[in-house]
């Protein structure tokens, strides 16, 4: 009998508007607590900014204008709740925040909390999405890449008796997100994720949105050998509808649950850690069947170039 059974939940999120206080979102993050501690479950995974609306639809001129999405310290005013009560109740738990150093950089970061209230791990989003400059021609802005300072390393943690990495939302649509995480021995990736069903630059891309969603999470987690939790702010917030269908993935890379709604949803699942090793002791095995020495364009190279020796135009 394995004793790195973990049971697990993804704490999803329904919309938050504008004008909703801290104070408000952190009690909903709390019920979710108190719903994860009835169903006695070990370890709770929020969204990406979990903590107030997705501020980067919008073009801010001036940097003060953002500054209040921002957390300067955590655990802060408002969050000591979420810290204090996920400790008296032994759960521990993972939550994407926008963070602003004392230095003055900006991060999209997700931290980890253990059972005793430690924070053991924090990641600072890699791949950051959309643009910098204000684009009229959107039906809504996606402004990351202006108000974030981009992550530089996927770290892993041993934590939850296993070892555990973390990406955040677009970062879970590229391979190198997993293999780098895998490479560090990752069995349990944390995913929190704000997904807008319309993606301007290509709308055909609308009805796929599910879709894709699941399926870079699933190949990830098979191609891997890892679980991996994704968790959605969905819903329609200020306008903007986003995808919901949080889930938890096996290393199969099967869904093993999935959320029925798009609103606040607790969704559960057991894991057996050690189930991993099934496949990263055979068809995964990286140390046996992995050819560093063939992948160089991979850490050399940015964009495609072509037979020809030309950049591909975009
Ligand atoms: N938050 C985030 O990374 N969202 C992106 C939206 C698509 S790119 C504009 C995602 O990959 O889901």
């Amino acid at each position: 009998m394995s004793n790195r059974l973990l049971r697990v939940a993804a704490g999803q999120l329904g919309p938050i508007s504008k004008d909703e206080s801290r104070k408000d979102v952190v009690e909903r993050l709390i019920g979710l607590l108190n719903e994860a501690n009835e169903a006695e479950v070990d370890l709770v995974v929020y969204p990406e900014l979990a903590l107030t609306t997705f501020f980067p639809r919008w073009y801010f001129e001036e940097d003060s204008a953002i500054e209040s999405f921002f957390e300067k310290e955590m655990p802060g005013p408002d969050t000591q709740r979420l810290f204090d009560r996920a400790k008296k109740l032994g759960i521990g738990f993972c939550l994407g925040y926008a963070e602003l150093t004392t230095g003055g950089d900006r991060y999209n970061t997700q931290i980890l909390v253990e059972r005793d209230g430690r924070i053991v791990g924090k990641y600072r989003k890699v791949h950051l999405p959309g643009h910098e400059e204000h684009e009229a021609w959107r039906e809504f802005q996606h402004l990351e890449r202006r108000y974030f300072d981009a992550g530089n390393h996927f770290p892993t943690w041993e934590a939850f008796n296993g070892i555990v990495g973390m990406a955040i939302c677009n970062d879970r649509r590229w391979p190198e997100t997993y293999r780098c995480l895998a490479l560090g021995g990752a069995e349990l990736i944390l995913i929190g994720y704000n997904t807008p069903l319309h993606y301007a630059p290509d709308p055909t891309q609308n009805a796929l949105a599910g879709f894709h969603n699941h399926l870079v999470m699933q190949s990830g987690a098979y191609q891997n050998g890892c679980f991996v939790i994704g968790v959605a702010k969905g819903g329609l917030e200020e306008g903007v509808d986003s995808l919901a269908e949080s889930c938890i993935i096996a290393p199969t890379g099967e869904i093993i649950s999935v959320a029925a709604t798009s609103g606040d949803e607790l969704v559960v699942a057991d894991l057996d850690l050690d189930l991993c090793n099934n496949y990263k002791d055979t068809v995964f095995d990286f140390d046996r069947y992995r050819r560093p020495e063939t992948y160089s364009p991979i850490t050399d190279q940015k964009g495609t170039i072509t037979p020809a020796g030309e950049a591909r135009d975009s």
